[in-house]
C-alpha cells in the first residue's frame, strides 16, 4: 500500500495514556448506579446487568492472566480515531497475556451473525496507527437485537476462544451492546460484551462520557472548510454560502464549527424546537439577516445549517412522529412502495397532512419511506441548505417588492459530513483513542460486562486524564421507536442552558451583522501544543478553561 508523507510521519506518533493505564491496574468502585429514567423498566429488562457502579482505574498490582481471545466489531458511520481504538486495545490485550489474540468481525454486527472475521495481527495492526477511516475491517449498521443473532453470534465466539466482544459504536449500536451483554449473561454464556463511545455527532456524551470520539476531527475538519469557503466568500463578496453539516440528530457539531468560524447564521436545531419555530420562521430569520448585510453593502455571508433540522421543527416532528406509528402497523407492512404515499395520507391526521403537503415532494417522500436500519428519518439525504436558500431567495422577493430588501442574493451549497468521517484523527482523537480501547482491555482483564470504556478529565493532559467504565444502563430510558416503547441510551442534545450556546447566542448578532469570520486552517499534528492539541471548543467551554 502506497503511503503519503503524513502517513509514514503519523505512524511513528505514540498515543498519550492516562497514567493509571501505564502499569498495571487495580479498579475502584463507586456506588450503585440508577438509569436515567424508567428505573423500575430498565431494571425488569436487565436485571443481570442493572445498578452495576461506575469504575475507576488506578495503579495496582501486577497479575498473572490467563490466555484468552478478544472480538472487536465497528458498528455505524465512520469517525476519526476508530482504528487508534482498536490499536489500543490490541495492545492493551497483549499487554495482559502476549498469547492473547484479537478478532476483528468484518463489516460491522453482521460479521458476527454470519461469521465473517479476521485475525488482527500486530503487522496488520501497524499499517492502521493513528490514520482515518473504519478500512481495518470494515462497519455496517446492521441492527444487532434478535435472540437468533445473539445465538448464531455465541456459536463463533465459542468456536475462537472469545472471552470478550467489544463494540465500537454511537447510542443505537451501544444500547444493542447492552442488550447483547445481558442476554450472554442471562444465559451464563461466559462472554462479556464492552461498548466504546463513538460519533462524530457528538450526541453519546454525558455526565461520564465527556465526548464521542470523531467528534474532534470532524469538527475541526468541516471548520477549516467553512474557514476556506468564508475567506472565498469575503473576497469575491458576491454569494450566500449555505452549509449543511452532519449530525443526525443533535446540532453539536453545527454549533461546534460556529465556534470555531463564527459565520454570520448558525440554526439550531434545539432552538428551533424550543421556540416552536416554523420553516417560515426560520426563513425569515435568514431573509432578515440578508437583508441587515445588504444595507450595508455586504451581499454575502454563510449560514450552517445542522443535518436533522427538519426533524426539530415541530409541525414536522408531529408529521414524523405519526408517519412512524402509521409505517409500524402490520397493515402498512404489507402495502407496495408504490402505493404507500397514497395510503400514508390517508392515515395521518389532518393537521400532518396539511404539513406533508406544504412540503417539496422530495422531501415528504424522504421523510416518508427512507429509514436506516434503526428506524431514523435518513436525513442526511434531505438537501434542507437548499430547500432554505430556495425559501429565503423567494422571502427577499416579497421583502424587495415592500420595498423592505434591496440588494443582490445569488447562493451557493455544500453539504459537509463524509468529508470529515474518515480524516486522519487529530492528536487529541489519536490519544483519547488509543486509550479508550487501551482502556476496554482493562475492563475486560477485569471481567466487566455491560460497560462502556471512558476516559475523562480530556481537557487537562493526557497523564490526568480518569479511565474507567460505566454501566451502559445507566444512560438508559424508554423511547418510542417504530411504533414500540424500547430501552435506549439517551442522545444527548445541544442545552440551551450550557456554556457553549450561550456563548454563540451572546456572540451571534455581531456575527450577522458584522464580518467576524475565524479562518482556523488545517489539522496540525506536529508543533506547538497551542495549535496542536486543543480539544473543541464544546469541550473547553463545557470545562470552562
Ligand atoms: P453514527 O451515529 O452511526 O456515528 O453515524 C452518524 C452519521 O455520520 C450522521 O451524522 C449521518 O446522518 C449518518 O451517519 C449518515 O449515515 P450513512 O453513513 O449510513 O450515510
Amino acid at each position: 500500500m502506497k503511503k503519503s508523507a503524513l502517513q509514514i510521519a503519523r505512524a511513528a506518533y505514540q498515543p498519550k495514556l492516562p497514567e493509571a493505564l501505564k502499569g498495571p491496574v487495580a479498579v475502584k468502585e463507586g456506588a450503585p448506579t440508577q438509569s436515567v429514567g424508567d428505573q423500575d423498566k430498565i431494571k425488569e429488562l436487565f436485571p443481570n446487568t442493572y445498578g452495576m457502579p461506575v469504575i475507576e482505574f488506578v495503579k495496582g498490582e501486577a497479575k498473572q492472566y490467563p490466555s484468552y481471545n478478544v472480538g472487536v466489531i465497528l458498528s455505524g458511520g465512520q469517525a476519526p480515531g476508530g482504528h487508534n481504538v482498536i490499536s489500543g486495545l490490541f495492545d492493551g490485550v497483549k499487554a495482559t497475556n502476549p498469547d492473547n489474540k484479537l478478532y476483528g468481525f468484518i463489516l460491522g454486527p453482521g460479521g458476527l451473525v454470519d461469521h465473517k472475521y479476521m485475525e488482527l495481527t500486530a503487522d496488520i495492526i501497524d499499517e492502521y496507527r493513528n490514520t482515518g477511516g473504519f478500512d481495518i475491517i470494515g462497519s455496517g449498521r446492521t441492527k444487532l437485537e434478535k435472540v437468533d443473532q445473539f445465538e448464531s453470534g455465541i456459536q463463533i465466539l465459542r468456536e475462537l476462544g472469545i472471552k470478550a466482544l467489544v463494540i465500537i459504536g454511537g447510542d443505537d449500536s451501544n444500547t444493542n451492546a447492552c442488550v447483547l451483554a445481558e442476554y450472554y449473561a442471562a444465559k451464563k454464556y461466559g462472554v462479556q460484551v464492552i461498548g466504546c463511545p463513538k460519533t462524530i455527532d457528538g450526541d453519546l456524551k454525558n455526565e461520564q462520557i465527556e465526548t464521542s470520539f470523531g467528534f474532534d476531527t470532524a469538527c475541526k475538519t468541516y471548520s477549516e472548510l467553512i474557514g476556506n469557503i468564508q475567506r472565498d466568500c469575503n473576497s469575491a463578496r458576491k454569494y450566500w454560502h449555505f452549509i449543511k453539516l452532519m449530525g443526525r440528530s443533535a446540532s453539536h457539531i453545527a454549533l461546534e464549527c460556529a465556534l470555531q468560524t463564527q459565520p454570520n447564521i448558525c440554526l439550531i436545531s434545539e432552538e428551533v424546537e424550543a421556540k416552536a419555530m416554523s420553516l417560515d420562521d426560520i426563513v425569515t430569520q435568514i431573509a432578515n439577516a440578508v437583508a441587515l448585510r445588504a444595507e450595508e453593502g455586504n451581499n454575502f455571508g454563510t449560514v450552517l445549517v445542522p443535518e436533522g433540522l427538519i426533524e426539530f421543527i415541530p409541525a414536522i416532528k408531529s408529521l414524523i412522529k405519526d408517519l412512524n406509528e402509521v409505517l409500524a402497523t402490520p397493515k402498512a407492512k404489507t402495502v407496495a412502495r408504490e402505493k404507500l404515499i397514497d395510503y400514508i395520507k390517508k392515515h395521518i391526521t389532518k393537521e400532518n397532512l396539511a404539513t406533508f403537503n406544504s412540503l417539496p415532494t422530495e422531501v415528504s417522500t424522504q421523510l416518508a419511506l427512507d429509514r436506516d436500519p434503526h428506524g431514523n428519518v435518513q436525513v442526511s439525504l434531505i438537501e434542507t441548505e437548499k430547500l432554505l436558500s430556495g425559501l429565503v431567495e423567494e422571502k427577499l422577493e416579497e421583502m424587495a417588492a415592500e420595498g423592505k430588501y434591496k440588494g443582490k442574493f445569488a447562493s451557493q451549497h455544500h453539504f459537509f459530513g463524509y468529508e470529515g468521517r474518515c480524516a486522519a484523527p487529530s492528536n487529541y482523537d489519536a490519544d483519547y483513542c488509543y486509550s479508550l480501547g487501551y482502556n476496554a482491555a482493562q475492563l475486560i482483564a477485569s471481567g466487566k460486562t455491560g460497560y462502556m470504556s471512558i476516559v475523562k478529565n480530556t481537557t487537562a493532559p493526557a497523564s490526568e486524564w480518569i479511565a474507567g467504565g460505566v454501566p451502559i444502563t445507566m444512560m438508559m430510558n424508554i423511547e418510542r421507536r417504530n411504533g414500540e416503547d424500547k430501552p435506549v441510551i439517551r442522545k444527548a442534545l445541544v442545552e440551551l442552558d450550557g456554556a457553549p450556546f450561550k456563548y454563540f447566542a451572546a456572540h451571534r448578532d455581531e456575527w450577522a451583522k458584522e464580518t467576524c469570520y475565524v479562518y482556523p486552517g488545517p489539522i496540525q499534528y506536529f508543533g506547538p501544543t497551542e495549535v496542536c492539541d486543543q480539544p473543541t471548543k464544546t469541550l473547553q467551554l463545557e470545562q470552562q478553561k
